[in-house]
């Protein structure tokens, strides 16, 4: 589906305005099919119009002798064909649009999950075992002239955030300071990274062809071996500072087997899942079981208890009777504003935790509580059934 807007596209202006054929992604694709449509149909709106001014201003133009015919000024007819055609035109665009939005907005469920955090000026990507990844490489190089010599220096190191092939992604990010935009050129989708709030947004990660090598610097070794991977740039595009520019990070997609290496070579000791739940013991555990018990505050868990209570993914029923999707941003509220939202049938008896926990140790509850869950997204990743529906949303953006 995604392809068929696109494909029906002549290569020619897909060249002249995107500079490749065919589209990097398939939501790439999309983006550019649909932005190739709306022009379509701006030219062709364009040319009518032009036409028929030109033509209308030489039929009616003012002869010496020939006195002015006067204006009609209601015709039915017309009206309701200028009122419908542009009407299910732009109707059209909507649901397209609408339609290719939704795609980056919900991913699928067992989407692999990516923690996203921007700050002045670099981007970090935590991967659900809890490893980020620690390879760097140069976006570009640069020649310095030094009094002695023209050296080649490498440019400022970027990371190297590394996903599987084929497999779809969700991004749940954040921004330690000043907003930020995640951006990924070629799946031709940004986001805004804010504080205080998740954000997020999902992609498909393209299947990589023969034609797709990558160099790869091995730390132990010290070589440059040539493997399969494709590289994409990843920016900030909201103008955030001094280093806004530098912003920068490289996407590398590899087959699942490398992905697979480098989460096994990289992990950390206490996974995100296991930090939240050490949290859970020491803070939460005496109001919030995770077996269905009701305690003084609601179980964690997905199990329809008495109370009607589920866990993560599930409405949350509110005290003032209007329901709420339980989502990453909704946890964190729960967690730094337990008043704002208060579950119907229990009292507002928890405190903020506001300036006790850290945004780490609140993304660690978070993911805690989604293991808990039948509709957790890392559900590919760790434990929970995999039948769950698929309207669940990417890390609850809503932006
Ligand atoms: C003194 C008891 C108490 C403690 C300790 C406590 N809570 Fe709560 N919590 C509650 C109560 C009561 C509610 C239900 C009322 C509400 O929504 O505010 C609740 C609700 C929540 C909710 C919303 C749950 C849902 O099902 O929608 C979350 C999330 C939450 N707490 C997280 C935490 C975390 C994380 C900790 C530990 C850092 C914690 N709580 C510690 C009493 C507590
Ligand atoms: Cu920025």
């Amino acid at each position: 589906m995604m392809q068929t807007l696109a494909s029906a596209q002549p290569d020619i202006l897909q060249k002249m305005i995107f500079g490749e054929t065919p589209a990097p992604s398939e939501a790439a694709a999309w983006s550019d099919g649909l932005f190739l449509m709306i022009t379509w149909f701006s030219i062709f709106c364009f040319v009518i119009l032009m036409a028929l001014m030109v033509f209308f201003v030489i039929k009616y133009r003012r002869r010496p002798g020939v006195p002015a015919q006067p204006s009609p000024h209601h015709n039915l007819h017309i009206e309701i064909l200028w009122t419908v055609i542009p009407s299910a035109s732009m109707l059209v665009m909507f649901v397209y649009g609408f339609w290719g939005y939704s795609y980056k907005i919900v991913s699928p469920d067992n989407a692999l999950e990516m923690r996203i955090q921007g700050s002045k000026w670099s981007w970090i990507a935590t991967y659900p075992n809890g490893s980020s990844s620690p390879e760097t490489q140069p976006l570009s190089k640069m020649i310095v002239a030094t009094d002695t010599s023209t050296s080649v220096t490498q440019g400022k190191e970027y990371p190297i955030f590394y996903v599987p092939e084929n497999t779809d992604i969700r991004l749940r990010m954040m921004s330690t300071d000043v907003i930020h935009s995640f951006w990924i050129p070629e799946f031709r989708t940004k986001m805004d990274v804010v504080p205080n709030r998740y954000t997020g947004f999902g992609f498909r990660t393209p299947k990589l062809t023969a034609n797709d090598t990558v160099i790869y610097h091995d730390a132990e070794t010290k070589k440059n071996t040539t493997i399969a991977g494709r590289d994409m740039w990843v920016f900030c595009a909201e103008y955030c500072g001094d280093d806004h520019s530098r912003m920068a990070a490289t996407l590398r997609i590899v087959s699942q087997e490398v992905y697979d290496q480098k989460m096994a070579d990289w992990s950390v000791q206490l996974s995100p899942i296991d930090a939240g739940k050490k949290i859970w013991t020491q803070i939460c555990k005496s109001c919030h079981e995770t077996d269905g018990t009701r305690l003084v505050g609601p179980t964690w868990n997905s199990v329809k208890n008495s109370d009607g209570q589920f866990g993560f993914g599930y409405d949350a029923e509110l005290a003032d009777g209007s329901s709420v999707m339980r989502d990453a941003n909704y946890y964190r509220e729960s967690i730094l504003d337990p008043n704002a939202k208060v579950v119907k049938g229990f009292a507002p008896a928890m405190s903020s935790y506001q300036g006790q926990l850290s945004d780490e140790d609140i993304d660690n509850i978070i993911s805690y509580i989604q293991s808990l869950s039948d509709r957790n997204p890392n559900a590919g990743e760790d434990a929970g059934s995999s039948e769950t529906e698929s309207d669940t949303e990417a890390a609850g953006s809503d932006s």
